[in-house]
């Protein structure tokens, strides 16, 4: 079985709980448990945490073994030269997320020091990018 881990950054543990007109308002742990029936044919995990540290270390922790990591690093994605060396370091392929569609937002979420080094890029389809980048790695 595939093993898939779903890796969300700062402040996405507010899911369905704050701004649901940019967000949604289902929280990320309820949209974890359908999907994980949907796609009962892989290994699903998911980890989130608001410390770069720990998502540099669960990076680390399954970047040699596990076949793709789904990653929504949030606001780290505009500023952390860490967690792009940490992904740059790894064997595993890591598909970037966004929920919103970062090009139609403020000038500083376009940046992203993750999208060169991961295989692909999946922006704006709501929880829904997610799904995407799973369908990607089957
Ligand atoms: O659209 C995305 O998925 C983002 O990664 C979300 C980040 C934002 O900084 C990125 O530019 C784009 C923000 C996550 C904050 O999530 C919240 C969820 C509910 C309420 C408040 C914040």
């Amino acid at each position: 079985m595939k093993k898939i881990l779903i890796l969300n950054g700062p402040n996405l543990n507010l899911l369905g709980k704050r701004e649901p007109e940019i967000y949604g308002n289902l929280t990320f742990t309820d949209f974890f448990e359908t999907i994980k029936e949907k796609y009962n044919t892989v290994e699903l995990s998911y980890f989130q945490s608001n410390i770069e540290g720990e998502l540099i270390n669960k990076i680390h922790e399954v970047g040699f073994s596990y076949d793709g990591i789904v990653l929504n690093a949030a606001a780290y994605t505009h500023t952390s030269v860490a967690l792009g060396d940490a992904i740059k370091a790894i064997t595993t392929p890591v598909i970037e997320v966004h929920i919103s569609n970062t090009f139609s937002r403020e000038a500083f979420r376009h940046h992203s020091y993750i999208s060169p080094v991961a295989k692909g890029v999946i922006v704006g389809f709501g929880l829904q990018s997610y799904e995407l980048a799973i369908q990607s790695f089957l």
